[in-house]
């Protein structure tokens, strides 16, 4: 019914949404992320999410994670600094948080690995409400999200949601075959309707933008379709808007060089031995391909 202004995601599109590093840069420049989510048993999410953003740019990375876990993160991305919280009944909670200083982060992401307690939903309101910059919802933060979709409200910068189709369903109420068989109408429809960027994952990922613009994604295949891989993208996505570059594009940047990790990965390794660390190992010779 209504036109949408449509674009497939292209190598010669994305290389115009790279930010350059002046050779008078520090880290200060590239912003920091903050990561908020694993739990015992998902410290592997947390592990690749913020992995992913390690290879994407990102000056400094900050991961909040359940102490019970920190020492498992802390060896795997020596890199990253670690905020290990307390956490009540393994989950995060919102007044762990709000004890916290978050204004030196120019971005968030959030869920890889959460978990799904009560205390979810609360963790996730104080996040977006001590954030002023972008944020990214990924996970068990989009399943605290289903059926409180009003928590949006509290959001003061942009918002990118990344859903696979069963998390789609699950904040809609459409089925998973409803959201498969309109991926395109979906995703421009919410995306609009709650005012946010919308990556709607998937073979050919759509990233739909609140004004109703429309990507489709060439990169990326099945090999992809495994543990971990949506932890990646958010990792990425995530530096990408901690460095500074819009909602939008980041989603679509980021959604593209990790599709095209993931095709290196599976020229390497076959789309059947393949694992999400190697999209993670692949990322550099992708941004490499895209400069
Ligand atoms: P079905 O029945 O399988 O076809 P959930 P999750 C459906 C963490 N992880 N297209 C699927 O349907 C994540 O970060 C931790 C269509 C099922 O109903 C989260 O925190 C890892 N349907 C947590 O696990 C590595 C699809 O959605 C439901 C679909 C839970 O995340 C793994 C399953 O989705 C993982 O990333 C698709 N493409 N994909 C770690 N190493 O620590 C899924 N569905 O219930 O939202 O759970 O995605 O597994
Ligand atoms: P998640 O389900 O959150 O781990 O995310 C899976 C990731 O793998 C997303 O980035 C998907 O777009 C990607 N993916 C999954 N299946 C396919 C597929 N068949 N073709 C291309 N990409 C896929
Ligand atoms: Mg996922």
């Amino acid at each position: 019914n209504t036109r949408i202004s449509r674009a497939l995601l292209t190598g010669e599109l994305c290389r115009n949404w790279l930010k350059r590093r002046p050779a008078m840069a520090h880290k200060g420049h590239f912003g920091h992320l903050l990561f908020a989510g694993g739990q015992t048993g998902m410290a592997g999410a947390a592990v690749l999410a913020v992995s992913g953003a390690l290879r994407s740019g990102v000056g400094l990375v900050t991961a909040a994670v359940p102490e019970s876990i920190y020492p498992l993160v802390v060896p795997q991305v020596p890199e990253a600094m670690t905020w290990p919280l307390p956490a009540v009944d393994g989950a995060l909670t919102g007044d762990s948080l709000r004890e916290k200083d978050c204004s030196p982060f120019s971005a968030a992401v959030i869920g890889p690995g959460m978990g799904r307690r009560p205390e979810s939903a609360d963790f996730l309101l104080a996040l977006l409400e001590a954030m002023k910059g972008p944020v990214v919802l990924d996970a068990d933060a989009l399943f605290a999200m289903a059926g409180h979709i009003e928590l949006l409200a509290a959001a003061q910068g942009p918002v990118i949601l990344t859903p696979h189709p069963g998390e789609m369903a699950r904040l809609t109420g459409l089925s998973t075959a409803e959201v498969e068989k309109d991926r395109l109408e979906v995703a421009t429809r919410y995306a609009k309707e709650w005012g946010c960027v919308m990556v709607l994952k998937g073979s050919r990922t759509v990233i739909a933008t609140p004004e109703g613009g429309l990507y489709i994604n060439s990169t990326g295949n099945p090999g992809m379709a495994t543990g971990g891989s949506g932890d990646v993208l958010a990792g990425v996505i995530g530096a990408l808007a901690a460095q500074g570059v819009d909602a939008v594009h980041a989603a679509a940047l980021g959604v593209y060089v990790h599709g095209l990790a993931g095709d290196l990965a599976a020229r390497r390794y076959g789309q059947g031995a393949m694992k999400a660390g190697d999209i993670v190992d692949f990322l550099p010779e992708g941004w490499t391909q895209l400069d």
